[in-house]
């Protein structure tokens, strides 16, 4: 047993977002990631809890903030707070958001450091360099690129040499625990692609870190020595522990959900959270996370998403345009979890129309239109099954079972795949069956080929709600399942016999991409 496999409580976080720019969606599709995984072990009963929030110190802000007339203080609460609606807009079920100007973040970031300092793995030294404000962070004079007679590096980003006192943090002493720590947790980190390359960036030799600057003040002070403030990745790593609240002595909290289960990155970020963070908190004598998941990169239309070429996709003008659901939806089943995806508007459509209007949404709606004119709109006991209903019903529960092996590995379009087998085969036996011809000669047997098709259009949504809790609530609606029926302990228990159903709707509609209003 591999252990991702401890259920007892679930603990998931995205990054913290930048609040230098507008949050996009990219931003949105890491949150929406781990929403659905929460909601899906929340559904199983499991405690989970989701973490989201900001990163908001470093020089970039503070001269973001000088540029605009601004206190670093009120760009950022002005930012913070996009991020917080588009978590609300895109229905993350969020637990705690931390933003690391809280003073809850910065008590614990200092705790932190005294203990790393107290171990030994941190001191005093002097640090000369190349520095890319915009990347915040130091870069090789090999990575130098002249332009304008000013350097930049490949990201554009300009950068200045900077000569400053520095605490480092001895990463070089961690090198080979990290490495033995890799070996024997290979589920470490995902995909397992992903595991190589960590292990070979590593295996390349870890340099000591530098982990703080004198050269801005806009960070979390550094205790001792007030000159400084924490370079802000310590900072920012920090905020997946300091949200639980104190450390030593631990607060329930703390105890209750420390190590996580997954940190959520992008494929950017993945090294510092592979590499960095365990290091950090090895040193502290804190207990690892369960994984690290880095997922792949979004482009739009097959271009780079950028501000610069005027193409980045707000979630919120998308989920307007097409609906919340069906964005979610999107996001999750075109490209497996840890791939690189281009958004194309077309395919949106197009996996619209196929799978939700047309798989789900019309079995959906053709079923209950066929049960309120046979069999007046009242669910049927589901008795007196043919062999043939017992082995549809088997072969979903088998496809449903391995839709949640895919779903502990964040298998998301895997897992959809499984549950689409499903209403594949609820369609495919809707047609063989043909109840609207049976009705004119048994109407019980029409009427009970009906009712199988809704039981699997109950355990279906089940399994889907995760993804699309609104409108696989509206099915459930639909269907008769009472509130306290939808979670996973009330798989086994189909509506009871003899509920009057509420007149169907259409859940699903149809996008015609002509139609669609571009307000990008
Ligand atoms: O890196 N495709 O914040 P950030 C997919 N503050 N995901 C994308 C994306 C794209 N095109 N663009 C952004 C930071 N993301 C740090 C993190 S954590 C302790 C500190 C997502 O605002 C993806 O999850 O630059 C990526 O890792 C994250 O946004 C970067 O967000």
């Amino acid at each position: 047993m591999s252990s991702h496999d401890r259920k007892e409580r679930f603990y998931i976080t995205t990054p913290i977002y930048y609040v230098n720019d507008l949050p996009h969606i990219g931003h949105a599709y890491t949150s929406l990631a781990c929403d659905v995984m929460a909601r899906y072990y929340r559904i199983r009963g499991i405690d989970s809890r989701l973490l989201t929030g900001t990163d908001e110190h470093g020089l970039k802000i503070q001269r973001s903030a000088e540029s605009r007339g601004e206190t670093p203080q009120a760009l950022t609460d002005r930012i913070s707070d996009n991020f917080r609606l588009l978590a609300g807009e895109m229905n993350v079920s969020y637990d705690d958001f931390i933003r690391t100007t809280e003073e809850r973040h910065k008590e614990e970031c200092q705790k932190l450091w005294c203990r790393l300092y107290d171990r030994g793995d941190i001191y005093k030294g002097k640090y000369a360099g190349w520095y890319a404000t915009s990347d915040e962070a130091y870069v090789e004079e090999s990575e130098l690129i002249e332009k304008d007679g000013k350097y930049v590096v490949a990201s554009g980003a300009e950068v200045e040499w900077v000569e400053e006192e520095s605490y480092f943090f001895r990463l070089s002493r961690f090198q080979d625990r990290l490495l033995d720590y890799y070996k024997s947790h290979p589920d470490f980190v995902y995909p397992k692609s992903r595991y190589n390359e960590v292990v070979s960036f590593v295996e390349g030799g870890l340099e000591d870190l530098s982990v703080s600057r004198t050269t801005f003040s806009w960070g979390v002070p550094v205790p001792g020595d007030e000159s400084h403030v924490m370079y802000v990745w310590l900072d920012a790593l920090v905020n997946y522990v300091s949200a639980l609240g104190r450390v030593d002595p631990p607060s329930a909290l703390h105890e209750k959900y420390w190590p996580a289960d997954w940190h959520v990155v992008g494929k950017d970020i993945l090294r510092v959270h592979a590499g960095y963070l365990p290091a950090f908190l090895m040193s502290a004598d804190l207990p690892l996370p369960r994984g690290v998941f880095a997922h792949g990169w979004w482009t739009s239309e097959g271009q780079k998403i950028s501000k610069r070429l005027g193409n980045v996709l707000d979630p919120v003008k998308l989920k307007r345009m097409y609906g919340l659901d069906q964005l979610r939806y999107f996001l999750l089943r075109e490209v497996p979890f840890g791939r690189d995806g281009d958004f194309v508007r077309r395919r949106l459509c197009e996996r619209n129309n196929a799978d939700l209007a047309n798989d789900y949404g019309n079995l959906c709606q053709r079923t209950l239109v066929l049960l309120s004119r046979y069999g007046e709109g009242i669910m049927p006991r589901l008795e007196g099954l043919l062999a043939g209903d017992e082995a549809f019903l088997l072969k979903v529960g088998e496809a449903l079972k391995c839709s949640e092996v895919a779903m502990e590995r964040l298998g998301f379009d895997e897992a959809l795949s499984e549950i689409w087998k499903c209403l594949r085969m609820a369609n495919i036996y809707i047609d063989n069956e043909e109840p609207w011809r049976v009705v004119k000669e048994d109407r019980v047997r029409g009427v009970l080929i009906l009712g199988v098709i809704l039981e699997v259009l109950r355990r279906v949504s089940l399994y889907v709600w995760p993804f699309m809790p609104d409108s696989c609530d509206k099915i459930l609606d639909l269907l008769g399942v009472g509130l306290e029926d939808r979670r996973m302990e009330s798989l086994e228990k189909p509506v009871a016999g003899g509920t009057q159903l509420p007149p169907p709707e259409i859940v699903f509609p149809r996008l015609r991409e002509e139609e669609i209003e571009d307000g990008t």
